[in-house]
């Protein structure tokens, strides 16, 4: 499947910008978005939108035309909650209410494991579990997963919501060694969910194959994700850096880790 135009919103982020060459394979033509206006120029084949997620009016004229969207933008940590409520309550509702308009077909939505942070390291969930954010951000996905259902049951406007464990060059703490997604694996896994023939409002966890887990996929297993990569392969690597396990530490007790704690920014 060739998709005409594909939006990628927040595409000047970590993984934003590592998808953003991918995704040009898969469209003729690919709009990128983000808030910053670090946004790298529209290269070749691209349009580039410097978009705020809560400005209504530019959340419409930023999907007008696309035929699927890949939704990386917004908060993507946790924030205060003006910031969380701006980015990812309003600016969700904005999205899919000019997805609506626009006839777009397919959401990608990049949700976060933090819909799940307080389920414990020594539990395996899968997806019909229910949600237990570990803050204000986790809150706010979950929020984002329940409005994908609806525009889904009501509208007809598919999403598949991606718990995205931790995209990053390779696992770098032992948490890491069950969240992790390679960059590769990613692109699998969200070229995928926007081909699978029939999604309705699916969710999946977006890891690779990693040996230790803490998510079981089964749900999900329509979508045809095969991950081909391994945080195994950094096993030694992580294990040799974090020799002492202290079980009271939330990094190793809760799956969300550290955004399960209070302070600043972890809402007190
Ligand atoms: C997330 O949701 C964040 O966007 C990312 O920066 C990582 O912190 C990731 O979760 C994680 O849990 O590793």
């Amino acid at each position: 499947i060739r998709f005409h135009r594909i939006l990628l919103t927040g595409a000047a982020g970590g993984v934003g910008t590592q998808l953003r060459p991918r995704l040009k394979a898969y469209c003729d033509v690919l709009r990128v978005s983000d808030v910053v206006e670090s946004l790298p120029a529209a290269g070749e084949g691209e349009e580039r939108f410097v978009v705020n997620l809560a400005d209504k009016a530019a959340v419409f004229k930023m999907v007008e035309g696309c035929d699927t969207i890949l939704h990386l933008g917004g908060v993507s940590v946790e924030k205060t909650w003006e910031e969380i409520l701006q980015g990812n309550i309003v600016g969700l509702v904005n999205l899919y209410e000019a997805a609506r308009q626009y006839g777009v077909k397919r959401i990608i939505f990049a949700s976060s494991n933090h819909v799940v942070g307080f389920y414990r390291q020594d539990q395996v969930i899968n997806s019909r579990d229910p949600p237990k954010p570990d803050g204000f951000y986790g809150l706010s996905k979950a929020f984002g997963e329940d409005l994908a259902q609806l525009y889904w049951d009501k509208h007809g406007i598919e999403t598949v919501s991606v718990r995205i464990g931790s995209i990053f060059p390779k696992p770098t703490d032992r948490r890491m060694l069950a969240t992790w997604m390679s960059y590769d694996d990613a692109e699998r896994l969200f070229m995928a969910a926007m081909t699978a023939p029939l999604v309705g409002h699916s969710i999946i966890f977006g890891m690779s194959d990693n040996k230790t887990v803490f998510w079981d996929n089964t749900n999900a297993k329509h979508i045809g994700y095969r991950p081909k990569d391994s945080s195994d392969v950094f096993r030694d690597e992580v294990e040799a850096k974090f020799q002492k396990l202290d079980l009271n530490d939330v990094a190793t007790r809760y799956q969300g880790a550290a955004f399960t704690r209070t302070g600043p920014f972890f809402q007190d």
